[in-house]
């Protein structure tokens, strides 16, 4: 049996965790024959319902779980893990404007961001899920000088799954069957859902379906999926949400076998993207190391949508750049 590893999920008593620790607990995370000790960091007044979780946690007898911690301080959260899941955010309140919880988002991923520059093993793997997930990356990476920036990443994966489902049901498909779908730029409702280099059983994915249903139907339901979620549940996505933080850290560290997927990760300046911009890009991975798929043409279409999401982002960057100091 190996060592247990440490895994970090900030958020722990919210709506995503409540299927994202089972999942982690259970092997799915990091295969069958990794044990793991899970951490789980919350605000002092969740910590009673986090309390609860510990206790279902506790009730799967879980044979890979070798140990819960809780806790409201990020020092004990942080200390030694391989693996932070930070799913914990500020709520868009009622009334707020974007700028605000940008700022208020920015507070807590610099705090968090530090604490994993002293505290977390030196090659811990970062996922942000909570919103703005690119951003708050981007913060808790530039909180982190003594870490590998390439080790902090957004989760653009519930964008890239949603892709996958929506274009298996138009070419009455399966998901299986639907390689090197691609999501760019930030998880918000300017994110490119690109079909450029899709192939559908071997065949391209642009000979199956026509212009105006990727104009005007895939990109648009494929961005404002999670609102139509909100829509029907009255809730924003949470299982799908967790499933998706899974495959993202599952395939980062255990590899993709060539498949592409999308992670928003550190720009190295592929395809005119500003250097450290975290932005989704297609990506491979192998032994614990993402690469960003590179020599796709991008056609004015594409490039277009590729400039609108990079300006967004570089927009989200500007309203939180003197938080960094
Ligand atoms: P919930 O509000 O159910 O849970 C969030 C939990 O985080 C709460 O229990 C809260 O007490 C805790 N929290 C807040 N600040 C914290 C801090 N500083 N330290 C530790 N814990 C803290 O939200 P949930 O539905 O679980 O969603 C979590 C985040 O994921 C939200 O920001 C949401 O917008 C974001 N999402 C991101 C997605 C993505 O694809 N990147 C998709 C799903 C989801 O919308």
């Amino acid at each position: 049996m190996k060592k247990p590893v440490r895994v970090a999920v900030t958020g722990g008593a919210g709506q995503i965790s409540y299927s994202l620790v089972f999942a982690i607990a259970s092997g799915q995370l990091l295969g069958p024959d990794q044990p793991i000790i899970l951490q789980l960091l919350e605000m002092p007044v969740a910590m009673e319902a986090l309390k609860g979780v510990a206790m279902e946690l506790d009730d799967c007898a879980f044979p890979l779980l070798h140990g819960i911690v809780t806790t409201d301080d990020v020092k004990t959260a942080f200390t030694d893990i391989e693996y932070a899941l930070l799913v914990g955010a500020k709520p868009r309140g009622p009334g707020m404007e974007r700028n605000d919880l940008l700022r208020d988002n920015g507070k807590i991923f610099t705090t968090q961001g530090k604490a994993l520059n002293d505290y977390a093993n030196r090659n811990v793997k970062v996922l942000v899920v909570g919103n703005p997930a690119n951003t708050n990356a981007y913060i808790a990476m530039r909180s982190a000088p003594d870490l590998n920036p390439k080790n902090f990443t957004a989760m653009t994966r519930l964008d890239h799954n949603r892709a996958l489902s929506q274009l298996s049901a138009k070419t009455g498909t399966k998901v299986t069957d639907i390689k090197k779908m691609v999501i760019w730029g930030n998880h918000s409702s300017t994110q490119y859902p690109d079909i450029t280099n899709t192939t559908v059983a071997g065949k391209a994915a642009k000979s199956l379906v026509d212009q105006n249903w990727i104009a005007n139907d895939f990109i648009p339901t494929v961005q404002q999926r999670g609102a139509a979620i909100i829509k029907a549940r009255g809730k924003s996505s949470a299982a799908s949400a967790a499933n998706a933080a899974v495959d993202h850290i599952h395939d980062w560290a255990l590899g993709s076998n060539g498949e592409w997927v999308s992670m928003a990760v550190p720009s190295d300046g592929s395809y005119g993207i500003p250097e450290g911009l975290i932005y989704s890009f297609p990506i491979t991975t192998a032994n614990g190391e993402y690469s960003i798929v590179q020599g796709l043409e991008i056609d004015e279409f594409s490039r277009d949508r590729l400039t609108k999401t990079q300006n967004e982002l570089e927009e989200e960057r500007s309203a939180i750049a003197d938080l960094l100091g």
